[in-house]
């Protein structure tokens, strides 16, 4: 629970802030961090996020909402098309933009591509360098300068998503630089995604963490059904979809283990999120060729994209 309340009509500033950045360099991580709350998925996976899902925080007078973003690469498939369209309009439409390097990286290609599309974006820009906790602080510096030379960012942080390390920095910063403004959202929300998305990820996160060399990264969860019981205890039933049978019995385990384990952690964290019991029942299905499926892309949020 955020302990705040909204202030007076002249003081409140709200904004939306888009982190964007290259796959795995910690944007989901840190929003978490800033909202204080597990929201969004982490893995250690790339292109972990797929759609634009909000983080709200609030920050004295200020409601910050965190966009965060799938990462950005070079798109083949289309799935990887949508996703990396998603993450530029997130950015189009914020009021401020932060691009997030992982500073082990550093200025790789990936980033370097981000770094040219981002001189068009038009919005105040901030540079977080994220990991400093495995990074030699003369590296970062270096990184800063070289960044700076190539986007005009307005200020730049050196952060770890992952200790917590310079976040509150950052969320100082951009709580004076959102525009005046009344809040768009309830003092203690924390995102905007429905409860069955949000459960939906997490049972998709322990998939990853479990099968994370195994199952491509198509694989999808979705919530079926969401029935509350008179005892207080809650009734979900999600579907896992898999592209072909071999991942069907991959997910399944020997004897059903795999998919036993993945249930057990996944309804834990549910549970944990909705403060009730919970009975999660999974199944695992097969649903070839999905990624042509425009309904599968619109139940995710995205567009499908035309060719
Ligand atoms: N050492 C270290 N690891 C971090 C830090 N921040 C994130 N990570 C790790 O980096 C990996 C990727 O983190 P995510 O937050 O999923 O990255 P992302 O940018 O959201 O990735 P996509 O959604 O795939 O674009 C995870 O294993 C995180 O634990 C950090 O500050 N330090
Ligand atoms: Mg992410």
């Amino acid at each position: 629970m955020v302990d705040a309340s909204p202030p007076g009509e002249s003081a409140a500033r709200c904004g939306f802030v888009a982190l964007i950045g290259a796959p795995n360099a910690g944007k989901s991580t840190l929003l978490n961090a800033l909202v204080g709350s597990k929201v969004s998925i982490v893995s250690r996976k790339v292109q972990t996020t797929r759609s634009p899902l909000r983080g709200i925080a609030v920050e004295d007078d200020s409601q910050l909402i965190f966009v965060d973003t799938p990462g950005i690469f070079q798109p083949r498939r289309r799935l990887d098309r949508a996703m990396v369209a998603g993450a530029w309009s997130g950015a189009r439409d914020a009021d401020i933009v932060a691009l997030m390097i992982d500073a082990r990286k550093g200025l790789d290609d990936e980033a370097d591509a981000i770094l040219a599309q981002l001189a068009e974006v038009k919005q105040p820009k901030i540079l977080v360098l994220n990991k400093v906790d495995v990074v030699e602080r003369a590296s970062l510096l270096a990184l800063a300068k070289n960044a700076n030379e190539r986007a005009r960012f307005d200020a730049t942080f050196m952060i770890s998503a992952l200790t917590g390390d310079g976040v509150r920095d950052v969320k100082k910063w951009l709580a004076v630089h959102v525009p005046p403004g009344p809040w768009l959202y309830p003092a203690d929300q924390m995102t905007d995604a429905p409860l069955r998305q949000l459960a939906a990820e997490i049972t998709r996160e322990k998939l990853f963490d479990r099968l994370h060399q195994e199952l491509p990264y198509q694989s999808t969860v979705e919530t079926e059904s969401w029935a509350e019981r008179k005892d207080g205890s809650v009734r979900i039933e999600q579907t896992i979809y898999v592209e072909r049978e071999s991942q069907r019995k991959i997910v399944l385990g020997k004897g059903g283990a795999t998919i036993k384990a993945i249930g057990a952690e996944a309804r834990k964290e549910i549970a944990a999120m909705i403060e009730a019991p919970v009975h999660l029942f999974l199944f695992v299905k097969v649903r070839e060729g999905w990624e042509n499926d425009p309904d599968r892309y619109r139940s995710m949020g995205l567009e499908f994209p035309a060719d």
